[in-house]
């Protein structure tokens, strides 16, 4: 593993890439670009700030998130591999898997002629994941920070066996109110409703507003969702390709207030559209196959 000084030396470019140590000494990259600034810890290769030039930030980031190796980061974008959720087989192993747990390797930073940076980490598996996911594999994942932010997790198979895993760009998106904001995109899909015991319903028309928690998987959409809020004056668009399910998820008051890394209130500051691939729809590869999930989150 690269130590930041090594990474800085590098990849740093003066006045807009710097590779630096962030919060609770974890190694960070931070850009600043005439398009927007962003921030992604090596901790999870976790987009925690993405800010395009003369807007308000994009991602909520949770004032009591941790910053350490044993933890999630609360808010941004963690990544969701190679199951999403409780481990059906073992509900010890970490929730949503390991990807947002490890510590990504730096393969490339490029400031690009159109004013983007574009960045790609990696992560391969070591003895320790191996215990958790008994597969060889190799992830790579590029983020390009531009007035908009684009996001690729590109997944290769080990040559020896066929797999099946899930996956989710679990991304936090910043609002003014979240019992203000109306999500379009989703109307006529089928969800399975989490706070319901799965139950399995179909989005009523008319878009969907938080009234209360909230936790449900649309499955089979590949649609684009726009995420309106008043109380910014903005609408926020998520496009994907590749995925065939998107996750909307807010805590609401009483599961916020059981969440010790983040604020009894802060539910109403925040929306979770993810991005993903899980049952019934998770990705099923071939030995040496390869799976791209993309996702656009842009003003
Ligand atoms: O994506 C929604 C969800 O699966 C919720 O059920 C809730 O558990 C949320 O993810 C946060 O999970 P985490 O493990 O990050 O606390």
């Amino acid at each position: 593993m690269d130590s930041i000084a090594h990474l800085q030396e590098r990849f740093g470019k003066p006045g807009f890439v710097k590779f630096e140590e962030g919060r609770g000494g974890l190694g960070l990259v931070r850009i600043n670009s005439d398009l927007a600034s962003a921030e992604i810890y090596l901790h999870g290769a976790q987009v925690t700030h993405f800010q395009p030039r003369g807007a308000s930030p994009v991602l909520f980031m949770s004032k009591h998130s941790s910053f350490a190796q044993s933890k999630a980061i609360r808010g941004g974008i963690p990544l969701v591999f190679p199951w999403f959720g409780a481990n059906a087989a073992d509900p010890k192993k970490p929730a949503h898997g390991f990807a947002r747990l490890w510590q990504w390797d730096v393969e490339s930073c490029d400031a690009r002629s159109d004013g983007s940076v574009r960045i790609v980490f990696s992560l391969k598996q070591d003895a320790a994941m191996l215990q958790d996911w008994p597969h060889e594999f190799l992830i790579r994942y590029v983020v390009i920070v531009s007035s908009g932010l684009e996001l690729t997790l590109e997944m290769r198979n080990g040559p020896s066996d066929a797999i099946e895993f899930e996956e989710a760009f679990h991304t936090y998106l910043s609002v003014g109110d979240s019992r203000n904001i109306v999500i379009e995109g989703l109307d006529g899909v089928e969800y399975i409703d989490k706070v319901e015991a799965g139950a399995e319903k179909k989005q009523e028309p008319g878009g969907i507003r938080i009234s209360g928690e909230t936790d449900r998987v649309y499955t089979n959409t590949q649609a684009p969702v726009l995420v309106i809020d008043p109380g910014l004056h903005r609408t926020i668009r998520v496009e994907k390709a590749f995925s065939d399910v998107t996750v909307v998820w807010n805590p609401w008051i009483q599961k916020a207030a059981a969440m010790a890394d983040f604020g009894d209130d802060e539910w109403t500051a925040m929306v979770c559209v993810e991005t993903a691939n899980a049952r019934p729809c998770s990705v099923k590869l071939p030995p040496g196959g390869i799976h791209r999930m993309w996702t656009r989150i842009s003003l």
